[in-house]
């Protein structure tokens, strides 16, 4: 693969260790067995944090370039070992940024691989729009008292903890929402229905009945829990990116592959002019996907409060390039593209969920579209 990114001003020599240290790991314990997808995504967990990677994924000071070197890496290798890395991450984002020195105590749990985290926002009347949370959590002696369905929630099903969001009624709207910690053993939570998606994973809708939770699972304050939930997107969101872009450059390496190898009318595919054109549009775009994933990155870890429009921009990009990439080396491969078994097919299901999760494309156009015009 190509590794000239690495020397970009976007990263230290930290990053590059990191990189080149996890794709040699990758080499040697990626992909794992998909047959079970709980059991492969407890075992990647529990291998990630022996090994020491889930360190990366929450603390005090999160490093989104790491974060982004990390998914892009994993996506490159095996999907589902992203998703169980981003999972710990994006699950455990609003401790890490605002959570309070008792609830800090499950980071060493997740950042060891000794706990599963989720983040669970979206609700079956509402995902995009966030303002229209309708889960409720009434203030009651001693804590909040929880009543609604979130849907949707990746690791829904083996997740120890939930972050969870709830209209707590300050205000209509966006600010009257509340962030809590959940643990999975609460009394009154369900698992009300596993789903089955394009490219597995756990996936579920859960219940809550009349759940307790004490006042100290309260994350920040009481009816910001909107503005943390986008805080936290802002962080991810490029490493949604990230994904994509691992994805798309494993795509292209194996056209690459493909085309090299392949021979039509007594020359190899990627002689053909038509073809080498094709290479050159999938080169460009994961060119252009790099670029503004580290972008984001780079620009949060030099202390910028707010990111949201280079992290929409990363996420839309990468995510809608990546889609594509993919679908060409999909072309460039025949029939074997839509083969079972074959790395591309895959990919082809892989991707298309990070053009919705964490905000769909349309939300990306409506945040640019806001920060170009205000
Ligand atoms: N960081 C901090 N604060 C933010 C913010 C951010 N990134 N984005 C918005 N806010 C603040 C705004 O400043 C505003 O504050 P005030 O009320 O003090 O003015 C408040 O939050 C409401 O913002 P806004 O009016 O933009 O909210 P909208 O309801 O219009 O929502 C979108 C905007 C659609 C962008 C938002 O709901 C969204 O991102 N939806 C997608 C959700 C998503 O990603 N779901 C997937 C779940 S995880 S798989």
């Amino acid at each position: 693969m190509d590794r000239s990114f690495l020397d970009w001003p976007f990263f230290e020599a930290r990053h590059r260790e990191l990189a080149e240290g996890l794709d040699a790991w990758a080499d040697r314990n990626l992909p794992v067995d998909h047959s079970d997808v709980d059991d492969a995504c407890r075992g990647m967990v529990a291998a990630m944090g022996k090994a020491g990677w889930l360190q990366h994924s929450g603390g005090d000071k999160i490093d989104v370039r790491s974060l982004c070197l990390i998914r892009e890496t994993l996506a490159r290798h095996d999907a589902l070992a992203d998703f169980s890395f981003a999972m710990q991450g994006l699950g455990m984002g609003a401790i890490s940024l605002f959570g309070t020195a008792e609830q800090r105590q499950w980071l060493d749990k997740t950042r060891s691989g000794a706990a599963i985290s989720a983040f669970a926002l979206t609700e079956p009347g509402s995902g995009s729009d966030v303002a229209a949370t309708a889960t409720t959590a009434e203030k009651v002696d001693g804590g909040y008292r929880l009543n609604g369905e979130k849907t949707y929630i990746s690791n829904g099903g083996i997740a120890d903890l939930y972050v969870v969001f709830a209209r707590t009624g300050e205000a209509p709207g966006a600010r009257g929402l509340s962030a809590f910690l959940m643990p999975a053993d609460s009394e009154g939570l369900s698992i009300a229905e596993r789903i089955e998606v394009i490219a597995p994973h756990p996936l579920a809708t859960l219940r809550m009945d009349d759940m307790f939770l004490p006042d100290s699972a309260l994350i920040g304050k009481a009816g910001e829990g909107f503005k943390l939930a986008m805080s936290v997107l802002d962080v991810f969101r490029p490493t949604v990116g990230a994904a994509a872009l691992g994805m798309a450059r494993r795509a292209f390496d194996e056209a690459l592959a493909r085309t090299a190898g392949r021979e039509i009318q007594g020359e190899a595919l990627a002689s053909l002019q038509m073809v080498q054109g094709h290479l050159a549009d999938m080169a460009l775009k994961i060119d252009a996907a790099a670029l503004l994933v580290y972008r984001a990155a780079w620009t949060k870890d030099q202390g910028a409060a707010r990111i949201s429009r280079e992290a929409a921009m990363a996420k839309l990009y990468a995510t809608e390039a990546a889609q594509e990439v993919i679908d060409m080396a999909v072309q460039l491969h025949g029939g074997d593209g839509v083969r079972h078994g074959v790395k591309v097919e895959e990919l082809y299901r892989d991707i298309r969920a990070l053009r919705i999760y964490e905000g769909a494309s349309d939300v990306q156009r409506l945040v640019i579209a806001r920060s170009v015009m205000s």
